[in-house]
């Protein structure tokens, strides 16, 4: 903290003089009353400690804009109305690139009849969206991969036209491979929490392995092995909705040959799911996206809005009926209730 010292008829207020000390005056003045520094005081400056410096440097604590762990979204959960997504497909399915999509859109205005209203992960969605932006300039779109290990899960706070109050959307995230693992060994999707608790599961089938004759047979088989393995680890409940999301779907134009056929094998694969789980979900519906487009084949964001719309719908999820307790109290006073007369309230 700085200090200063009285003022003195041999003080000086420039430290580098000698007056003080019986010295000449550094500014030359013969009559010391002419310096405009003589007799005011010095400013001493103590050292900063280097403890204090570090706490002067770290300034205002901030929260986190990370992506949160499970204990943070659960916590989340219960502070106000939450829609759960699980995004689950294998590596470069565009389940990081879809959150993010989402996430750019929100930035230009409504999605639908959602409007932006807060997150609370913002660094973690402007990564997941920065690399595949056209501002990055790069010739095709681009995303980081996610590392394998804990889920982490994205914030969104929403609000919609027809209703003020906020809604919150919480994207769980996880690398493509450790959920492909689940199909050798089910009982890991038990460690998955995001599984048990998603109001919508979200599968997803990669456009541009449709195309291919040979690996659109991989993408179908990966959502059935997804789904049992999920059934079979009991993460699985009928209240819970499915989404099956037909990803990059620029990659795959109605008006070409290789296209149609890739639009209508996915169609047989949710005519194939709804046939073997559709008494397992609440409901179950299709979505063609593109959420990082490649060129202009398809508009940024292509299918989102309908998607988000039904992410976001009121999840039939069971609400725990709580008892009321009539509590009777032992004094008659106690036992007093407000009477409310003309608007006053009157024991
Ligand atoms: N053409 C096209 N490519 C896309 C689209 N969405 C995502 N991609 C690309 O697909 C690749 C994989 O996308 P990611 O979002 O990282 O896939 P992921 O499922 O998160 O992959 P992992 O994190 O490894 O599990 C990236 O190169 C994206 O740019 C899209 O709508 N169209
Ligand atoms: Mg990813």
């Amino acid at each position: 903290m700085p200090l200063y010292q009285e003022p003195g008829p041999q003080q000086c207020a420039n430290p580098e003089c000698s007056v003080p000390r019986g010295g000449r005056c550094i500014e030359g003045f013969e009559d010391l009353k002419g310096c405009p520094h003589y007799g005011k005081s010095a400013l001493i400056v103590e050292a900063v400690k280097p403890e204090v410096a570090v706490a002067v440097h770290r300034g205002v604590q901030l929260p986190g804009a990370e992506a949160l762990y499970t204990a943070a979204a659960q916590a989340l959960m219960r502070q106000r109305p939450t829609s759960l997504i699980a995004i689950v497909g294998p590596h470069k399915s565009g389940k990081t690139s879809l959150i993010g999509g989402i996430y750019d859109l929100l930035q230009r205005g409504m999605v639908g009849e959602y409007a932006f209203a807060g997150s609370s992960t913002l660094h973690a969605f402007e990564r997941a969206c920065h690399d595949s932006r056209l501002a990055s300039n790069r010739d095709r779109p681009h995303q980081e991969r996610t590392q394998t290990g804990d889920a982490t899960y994205f914030h969104l706070d929403l609000v919609r036209t027809t209703c003020r109050t906020k809604r919150a959307a919480l994207f769980a995230n996880r690398a493509g491979e450790d959920y492909m693992e689940t199909h050798s060994d089910p009982d890991l999707a038990r460690s998955f929490p995001e599984l048990r608790k998603a109001d919508t599961l979200t599968l997803l089938a990669d456009g541009e392995k449709l195309l291919d004759a040979g690996e659109r047979h991989q993408v179908m088989n990966e959502i059935r092995d997804s789904l049992r393995a999920f059934f079979e680890a009991g993460q699985m409940s009928d209240w819970q909705r499915l989404a099956l999301v037909l990803t990059k779907v620029d990659a795959v134009p109605a008006d070409t040959e290789e296209g149609a056929a890739a639009r209508e094998f996915f169609d047989s694969i949710v005519a194939e799911v709804r046939e073997l789980h559709g008494a397992r979900f609440s409901a179950i519906e299709s979505f063609p996206v593109a959420a990082s487009p490649r060129g202009a084949a398809a508009p940024r964001g292509e299918g989102l809005a309908k998607l988000l719309a039904y992410w976001m719908a009121a999840p039939p999820r069971p609400v725990t009926a709580v008892a009321e307790v009539a509590v009777v109290a032992e004094r008659s006073f106690g036992r007093l209730r407000p009477l409310v007369v003309g608007g006053a309230h009157e024991a």
